[in-house]
């Protein structure tokens, strides 16, 4: 009876608790709503790459105009394309103790292990929208972004397309920022799609999806050899800058020159009215709703895909002109 009695006694007071606290080793979020959370008790730290142009401009947009319509505390942090800058920004909004949110547009797929394991621990919802990363998938709630190398796959149908008539198949690529996922995988998509075609890519160098910078490779390009048939630019404002380049080396874009462009801003619709960007592939910025859905599914501990591709298109020269108007950016 002795031996019986203290074993039992035993189990109650040290096991039993024991157990009980390992197996809840569910997810702590640090988020305290009730009966469960809504977007006025989301609390978001937004971290962007920066302002490099339309498509960025339009991102961004949507992020705080689709926050102020829901009621959403946005803090929202511009890191200038500086990665270092992201970072800390991201360790802030851990350290922050009314973020709930953290939302990462990421500069880079790599280098994010170490914030994404202190955001867990803090009980911090993480979502990447726009770009994707190259880190364990319990370690941010969901992706929200384009299939980028199904855009640089459509890229390439279109070149080979455009190019089919022609002899020689010599093409440039113009390239966004080294170390993106947008700019590894549009790269990635293109060559899988022009492999066997005849299409030569004859150079490819950054232009960090700048016009500037795009117009600068291709005046250097240029200079070098004459013989391009076409541009492959991984964004319009790098393509709008190739264009201004063949210009100012006499010759016609969008004729001597194909050019081909991802996003679908405005400027890459009137550069294919102008007859000087032949075709488009979409890419959509409009993110912020569907992100934001996500995160609040997320507080409330729901289950989540762990990516959710945007569905795009592909734009004509033909079409442009009726299309402009409807566009959003
Ligand atoms: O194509 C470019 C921007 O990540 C999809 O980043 C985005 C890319 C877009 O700078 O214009």
């Amino acid at each position: 009876m002795t031996k019986k009695f203290f074993t039992i006694v035993l189990i109650l007071l040290f096991i039993v608790p024991f157990t009980a606290f390992v197996g809840c080793g569910h997810e702590t979020r640090g988020v305290k709503c009730s009966p469960h959370c809504t977007y006025n008790d989301m609390v978001v730290g937004f971290i962007q790459t920066g302002s490099e142009g339309g498509w960025r401009t339009a991102n961004t947009a949507s992020f705080k105009e689709t926050a102020q319509q829901l009621g959403i505390n946005l803090n929202f942090y511009d890191a200038q394309n500086k990665l270092e800058n992201q970072v800390s920004a991201f360790r802030n909004f851990i350290a922050d103790p009314k973020v709930n949110v953290i939302i990462l547009a990421a500069l880079e797929t790599t280098g994010w292990e170490d914030v994404l394991k202190e955001a867990k621990v803090a009980g911090k919802i993480v979502v990447l929208e726009d770009r994707r990363i190259d880190a364990a998938e319990n370690l941010y709630a969901i992706y929200i972004g384009s299939d980028f190398t199904e855009e640089g796959r459509k890229a390439g149908r279109e070149m080979i397309t455009l190019l089919n008539d022609s002899t020689k198949k010599n093409v440039v690529e113009l390239v966004g920022n080294v170390g993106s996922s947008a700019a590894k995988d549009r790269g990635t998509g293109f060559r899988e799609a022009i492999d066997g075609s005849g299409i030569v890519i004859t150079e490819s160098q950054t232009a960090n999806w700048s016009a500037t910078e795009g117009k600068d490779v291709m005046a250097a390009f240029l200079k070098k050899s004459k013989d391009i048939q076409a541009v492959f630019a991984q964004n319009d404002e790098m393509g709008m800058g190739a264009a201004l380049a063949i210009k100012e080396a006499g010759l016609k874009p969008g004729v001597d020159i194909k050019i081909i462009t991802v996003d679908g801003t405005a400027g890459a619709f009137k550069g294919m009215i102008a007859g000087e960007i032949n075709t488009v592939i979409e890419c959509n910025p409009l993110l912020a709703p569907q992100v934001y859905e996500a995160a609040l599914k997320a507080l409330n501990g729901d289950a989540l895909p762990k990516w959710v591709p945007s569905h795009e298109g592909v734009f004509y020269q033909k079409d442009a002109e009726a299309i402009l108007p409807t566009r959003k950016y």
